[in-house]
Formats: C-alpha cells, structure tokens, sequence
C-alpha cells in the first residue's frame, strides 16, 4: 500500500514515529531496581525503564528517565552543547534506603522505594523532593501520551518564570500549558500565549533553585492549582529530561540559566532608544511624516517600523512600489535623518507555483516547505493567502531561510521583525498548523529523522527568528543584527528579543505588562517589551501617557497599535500630554549610559535589565517572602533605579512604595527618601547565604515605605543608596553623540558601586578589546565622601571631555575637594536639593576624589 505514496521517505518516518510511540504504555517508574554509579552521577534501573542523575556541575543536575532501556539522549534546541556535556566527578552513596551521591553542594537521595528523588542541600535542607514516582501515560487514540512528575511544595515557595504569562509574577496556585499560540487580544489569565519556555525559579524563604525542562512538545506545569501541596510539571511527548540548579541566590540561578541555555547577544545600541510603529504606515509619505514629526517635536527616537501593508499582496520579501516607489532612497533618507528600519518579514511563505515569486520558487526548489502526511505540500491560509510554511528544523531551510534578506539587508534596513510564527494559520480551530504536518529534522548534534508538528510546533518561532538572526550575520559579520520575534522557545534569547504580542489599551493591561516583562527577563529574554499604548483598541490619552512614562523605563519602548485603531504617536492628545511623554522619553535618552551599561552586563551574566525586587533583594521582608509579593507593580530598571508606578494605573487613590531595606533616593530631585539606612542583608550571586546557614536570624528590618499621590504627570522613581549612575545630555537619537559632560550621580550608600559601559553600539569590535569600562567605587561618612574612578578599560574613546560629578544628600555649601590629592576649586552646592556638583577633566588614569566638610580634604 505505501507503494502508492510517493515520498516513500516520509512513510519510513511515519513508521519511526509510530514505534517510538509504542512503548508509552502507563509505566511508574515505582522503584529502585539496581543502580550503578557513575563518575558524575547514578543510573538506576526501575522495571524495564532507566533513571539517571548526572552532575553537570557541583551546582547543577541533569535528570533523564525512560520507560524502556534507552535515556533520552538527543541533541537540544536550547541547552548549549558545551554545558551539556560538562561533567562534573560525584562520590557515590547508598544505604539500605536511599542510593545516590554528593558533590560539595548537594546531597542527592534516590528512595528506593517508591522510587523518589530528593535534592538538598550541603547541610541537609531539602531543596526539591519528589511527591510520588514518576509516571507514563499510554498514548490514547489521538496519540495524546506522555508524562508526569511531581514534587513537594513547601507552602513559602514561590514560582516565577515560564515566559510572557499574563498574571501574577508569582506562578504558585496557578497552572500553565506552554503551546505556542496565536492570542489576539489576550486577557488577564489567557494560557498559553505566544512562547513556550518551560524553565521557573523558585524562592523559598530567600533560598532559590531552578527547574528547565528540556522537551519541545507541549507541556503543562501546575503549581499546586490541582493538587494544595505539590507542583508537578509533564509534556504530552517527547524525553523526560530536565535541569535543576542550585542558586541559593535567585540571581545565581538565572546565572545559571544563562550558562545552561546562553545569553542574548548585546544589541545595536539604537535598539534602546524609542521605536515607533503602526499597522501599518501605509505609504512613504505617512512614514516620513510620522518621521518628520518626531524630529521637529524634539521626541527622541530611534526606530520606524513598517508593518505589512509595505509588501505586494502581504508577501514577504516584497515591496509595493506604488506605496514605496523609491524603497533603498528612502531607507537612506531616514537613515540621514537618525532612524533605523526594522521591517516586518512574516514566516509564512505565498504559496504562488505558478509565478515569479522567488521565495516559493527558491524555497520549493531546496525542499525547505513542511509536508502533509501524504507527501504533498502543507498549504495553510494567512496574510499572503494560501501560504507554505518553512520546516525551520533543518539547518538547510535556515540558511535558505537567511539569505532572503540579502536585498533588504543590503539596501539599509536596520533589524527585522518575526511575526506570527507561533505558527499562525487562519480559518482553522486550533489557529496553527495541523499536528500531523510532518517536517525534517536535520543538523549538528541531531540524527536526521522525520518529525511532526507535535515535536515542534513549540520551536518554530525560535528556528524562524535563529535563521533569520544567523543569515543576518553570514551577510553582514561585523553588525549587530536585530531581530524581533513574537514566538520563541527557551534557548531563543541567543537569536531575538521579543514582545508580548497583541495586548489592549486598557489600564489593565499596562498593570499587566510589568510582571510579564520581568518574568521574561527571568527567562533570559532581557529584550524585551510590549505594545506601548496597546494593540487591539484605542488608549485614552491620560493612558497613552502613562504608558509611556512606564514604558520609558522597560528595555524596548515601541509605540505600536492595530489596523484602524486612533493614532497613538506620542504627540497624540495635545501639547501638554505630549510635553509629559517627551520629558520621560528624554529621561530615557538622559540614562542611556547607565542602560547601555546594564545591556551590556546582561548580555554577559543574563542578570536582566528589568528585574523583580526579590532578584536583588531576596532577603528584604522579615519572614524572607518575595517583596514583590507586597510590592505592587514596582520592579528595578537595571541594578540601582526602582520604578514604582501605580499598582493600579488608573486608581486615583494615593498608595504605598515599599523599599528594600537600604538607603533610597528619590530620582527626580536627589533627596534621600527613606530615612532608616539599614545595612543591606541580602547577598548577590557567590555571597548568597546557604539555604539554612545557622547564624542567628537577622533582626527583621522594618519594611520602608512612603506614600505617593499620583498624578498624571509623575512617575515615583528612586535610586539605590550605594549607586554610581552614569548619565549623558540629551540627544534626539543614540547616534548622536552627546555634547557636554558626561554626568556621574553619586547616590552614598552601603556598598556603594557602579559602573560606565561603552563601544561603537553597531559593530563587534568591543570583542576585540575596541570598549570603554570604568568602575567606579565610593565610601561615605557624615562629613566626607570618597569617589574612586578606576583606570579605563579598552580602546574605546570617550566623547566627553569632562566629568561632572554630582554628590547627594551634601549636608553643607561647605566642600573641600581634592583630585588626586591637588585641592580643586569651584564646586556648586544646591541647598534646596542638598547636591553638591564638582567637575573634573575626563582622563584614562584611575581618580580619587576626596570631599570633605571640614578644613583640608584629603
Ligand atoms: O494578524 O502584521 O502581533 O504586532 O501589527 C495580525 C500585523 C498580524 C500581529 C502582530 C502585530 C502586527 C500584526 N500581526
């Protein structure tokens, strides 16, 4: 009979397939059986399945299970190849109860019966414990199998991760299925929405783990929703493979996320600035006008998008000349005019066999199109018409895929933005591409082999915007790419940054955007941000400029609303609304130092730019709960500025900002707000406490707080007392260079440190040693200030000549300041503000600046 279907190929996969699903009968993996150790762990046999625990290294574990005599052991999307293979050597143990093994940080016990995995700590706190063996399902008729595995759950644990979801940060009480969907309009609550990654951390009093399990298919996590006091997490397919790392830091885990699954590359610095975009600016003129208007209206911004109304027929790859008649001229002239183009290129390809439409006919050529199970083409409908779909999981159509943009990419256009690629397919229930469409997998670190959707449906979206990003770099080697995707998988910060889809203009919804944002900073997507103003609707204005002040302070500011909905720009609503959203804009641009600066860390350590308090601060509260958890909506732009908007935006009433408990500033007039200064408790990364570390407990800090009125025009944002932030003269766009002095605020503190971060903001050069970083330090008393400027690293030049210093919380106009040791004059002092400013000459050497009140500095 198969005979009869051509592509005999694809019935050898079917066939495949269909074995490989055979053995899921219901299987519990119920006890120990025998074991061996291992050098870096333990293999346990338990029935005819297998269990094994590897240590990665001493702080983290790689758990694999099957039901048969084979471990799940393929190639990964996400975890990179050098982490998953690193080893790391474990003494083995086992006693009449319990098998397993110790590295220096973590006991691991396997109960031999029932078969139960537990994790604790170097003094025998548990971290993670399983509530009951793991467990098979056998497929049912529609070939829906998989498994399941669940654990204790301690009731002071706290989840947080899995991606862009819309709720609260705090993941407990609450379950998620990850399957990329297509969610216009999304709610408060809608699961899944646009990407899947099936990585959370948790914090327990202060102590932090993190879970990434490593399966494509699609998976769902319950954090006690159906049982009070487990969480539990499976997939419907696919290997039983999962990650545990050891914080105890929650900043140490997403640390080690970073090493597991890699870091987002440090982006063109115009990425930063503010992004301007519609559905869809329709013609040259209107995007020129909306250009022209931004210049003249002295808003500075960065990025023009051009949604699909730019393409013939809303194919990709196209450009309607009617609309656009001189398409590389006028990229040019807004590239004079300071902005970049980001241009929409959906994945889905017009199926047109019959024309000359190149990327069908090139793609068709090459077998890069995903297949139905008969062999034919899979033709679905989307914005082109009946379209094909790339099978982005052979790193053959990824190259295909990336050399698409090589007239675009050649004539200009700056970045390129992946939309609808969860897959999105219309005038069908399921709004994607059918599970049986069968694809290919090939590549490093994979055996070829026949695929369907079910496997990959969840990577898509990452494939698409990883061919997309590495066929920009083929093309162009030594510039940043920049690409923008709506769907991705974990491991996909390394290949775009993302945002959270098709949200509304509603108050709700800019309440929402906070957590969504920090969680998928957790995850590793640090570039991140949502539709300012929202998408579907229009935004009144007072929302529109609230949204803006926020969004001002998130690591992508882009304007971008619906077809047909209001104008939405900046100036929309009059000059006074216009005057607010510009004075935040510019406070954006005025921080960019510091910003860039917190860009580049991430790109290193995957420490967000956007961070929850608890993630700084995990040991802030008396009973070491998150602070987040009473915090409202307040979250950290970078390491020393908290933002605390309105918990809920539209309320009139005054409310409480909650502080971590050291010194705070407030940003906009330099006075220290909080009056206590308690030391700070909490530890970053390496210094975090052991999870139990039996000193006597801390003496709670009284939790600070202050009580702020909002208004339309005003934004409550603070600065760490114990932060150096770099700042810059306002500039209309990142291209400009800054005219003036570079400014250094001096928040005195405990620990008080910063640091400056700069290079040519396009190139690579910074890999070869082509930057600029400075470190700075300072030590406080009453009467006296130290400020230390380390020598410069790198060859980048500086473009300011000067320095000028600004010290707050200055008791007096008195102020003796020496560089050096030389007595240096001409200080100013503002009393309203207690804010001393000194200059200095910019120099490459390392600086001390004494500031004393009394007679001779120094
Ligand atoms: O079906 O390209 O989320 O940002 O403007 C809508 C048009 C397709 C969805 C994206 C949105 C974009 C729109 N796209």
């Amino acid at each position: 009979m198969a005979m009869r279907i051509q592509k005999t190929w694809m019935v050898w996969g079917l066939f495949l397939l269909s074995v490989s699903s055979a053995f899921a009968q219901h299987v519990v993996l119920g006890r120990v059986d025998s074991f061996r150790a291992l050098p870096s762990g333990i293999e346990i046999q338990s029935g005819e399945g297998l269990v094994c625990i590897r240590s990665l290294r001493d702080d983290v574990l790689r758990i694999t299970a099957s039901p048969s005599s084979t471990l799940p052991d393929e190639g990964s999307w996400a975890v990179l190849p050098a982490s998953r293979d690193s080893r790391f050597g474990v003494t083995p143990f086992s006693d009449s109860s319990f098998v397993g093994f110790d590295t220096p940080l973590l006991h691991v016990r396997v109960r031999r019966d029932p078969l139960e995995i537990e994790i604790e700590d170097a003094q025998g706190h548990t971290l993670l414990a399983n509530s009951q063996p793991m467990r098979y399902f056998p497929d049912d008729s529609k070939g829906d199998a998989g498994f399941r595995v669940w654990m204790h759950m301690p009731a002071a644990e706290h989840f947080f991760g899995l991606g862009e979801q819309a709720g609260p940060l705090d993941r407990r009480g609450n379950a998620y299925t990850l399957w990329n969907t297509d969610a216009y309009r999304w709610q408060g609550g809608t699961n899944p929405l646009y990407d899947s990654i099936p990585f959370f951390l948790t914090d327990t009093a202060g102590v932090s783990y993190g879970l990434y399990l490593d399966n494509t298919w699609r998976s769902e996590f319950d954090f006690g929703k159906a049982l009070r006091s487990q969480f539990s997490f499976g997939a419907e397919g696919g290997p039983l493979d999962y990650y545990f790392l050891y914080g105890p830091a929650p900043k140490k885990v997403v640390e080690d996320y970073a090493w597991l699954t890699g870091t987002a590359p440090l982006p063109p610095r115009w990425a930063l600035g503010f992004q301007q975009s519609r559905y869809s600016y329709g013609t040259e003129q209107e995007l020129r006008g909306v250009a022209d208007r931004l210049r003249s209206g002295r808003i500075p911004s960065d990025v023009l998008y051009m949604d699909i109304a730019y393409q013939v027929k809303n194919r990709p790859f196209t450009v309607d000349a009617t609309k656009f008649p001189g398409f590389p001229g006028f990229v040019e002239e807004l590239k004079r005019k300071h902005f970049h183009v980001v241009l929409i290129t959906d994945l889905h390809i017009a199926y047109l066999p019959n024309d000359d439409y190149a990327p069908f006919n090139s793609g068709e050529a090459g077998n890069h199109f995903l297949h139905n199970p008969d062999g034919s083409l899979y033709v679905g409908p989307v914005w082109p018409g009946p379209s094909v779909f790339p099978d982005f999981t052979q790193q053959a159509t990824r190259r295909w895929w990336g050399t698409l943009y090589k007239t675009f990419y050649g004539e200009g256009v700056s970045g390129f933005w992946n939309d609808m690629n969860e897959p999105s397919v219309f005038n069908s229930t399921t709004k994607t591409i059918p599970l049986d469409v069968v694809g290919q997998i090939e590549g490093p670190g994979f055996q070829t082999r026949t695929v369907t959707q079910r496997e990959i449906h969840n990577i898509m979206g990452m494939l698409n915007s990883r061919g997309t990003d590495e066929g920009l770099l083929r093309l162009k080697p030594n510039q940043r790419p920049f690409v923008l995707t709506r769907a991705t998988f974990a491991g996909g910060q390394r290949y775009a940054a993302t945002w959270t889809g098709d949200n509304s203009s509603s108050w709700s919804h800019l309440r929402l955007s906070t957590p969504m944002l920090e969680s998928l900073g957790l995850c590793g997507f640090y570039m991140a941000g949502d539709d300012i103003g929202g998408y579907a609707g229009s935004p009144s204005m007072d929302l529109l400029t609230k949204w803006i002040e926020v969004g001002s302070f998130n690591p992508i500011e882009r304007d971008h609303t619906e077809i047909g909905s209001n104008p939405q720009e900046p100036w929309v609503g009059g000059p006074e609304q216009e005057a607010i959203r510009r004075h935040f804009i510019d406070q954006r641009y005025r921080l960019l130092p510091y910003f860039y600066t917190t860009a580049e860390e991430a790109s290193r350590t995957g420490i967000p730019i956007m961070r929850p308090l608890f993630l700084e601060f995990p040991d802030a509260t008396p009973d070491r709960s998150p602070l987040d958890l009473t915090a409202g909506n307040e979250f950290l732009f970078g390491p020393d500025l908290l933002v605390a908007p309105p918990p809920y935006p539209d309320e009139v009433q005054s409310y409480a900002v909650t502080f971590p408990p050291v010194p705070w500033y407030d940003y906009w007039t330099g006075r220290l707000v909080t009056k206590a200064a308690p030391a700070p408790r909490s530890a970053t990364g390496a210094q975090g406490r052991a999870a139990g570390e039996s000193e006597a407990p801390l003496k709670p800090a009284p939790v600070q707080t202050v009580t702020v009125q909002p208004t339309l025009a005003t934004l409550p944002v603070y600065v760490r007392g114990g932060s150096l932030v770099p700042m810059q003269p306002l500039v209309q766009s990142t291209g400009q260079t800054p005219q003036g002095p570079l400014e250094l605020r001096v928040y005195p503190g405990p620990d008080c440190r910063g640091s400056l971060y700069q290079d040519d903001g396009t190139t690579f050069d910074y890999r070869h040693g082509d930057y600029l970083r400075v470190d700075y330090s300072c030590q406080s008393g009453p009467d006296r200030l130290t400020l230390n400027i380390g020598a410069q690293e790198g060859t980048y030049p500086a473009w300011w000549k000067s320095i000028d210093i600004a010290v707050y919380n200055w008791p007096s106009a008195q102020a003796h300041v020496r560089l050096n040791g030389q007595v240096l004059s001409g200080s100013t002092y503002d009393a309203a503000n207690h804010v001393l400013h000194v200059r200095i000459p910019q120099s490459t050497a390392s600086r001390i600046v004494v500031v004393t009140t009394g007679g001779a500095a120094g």
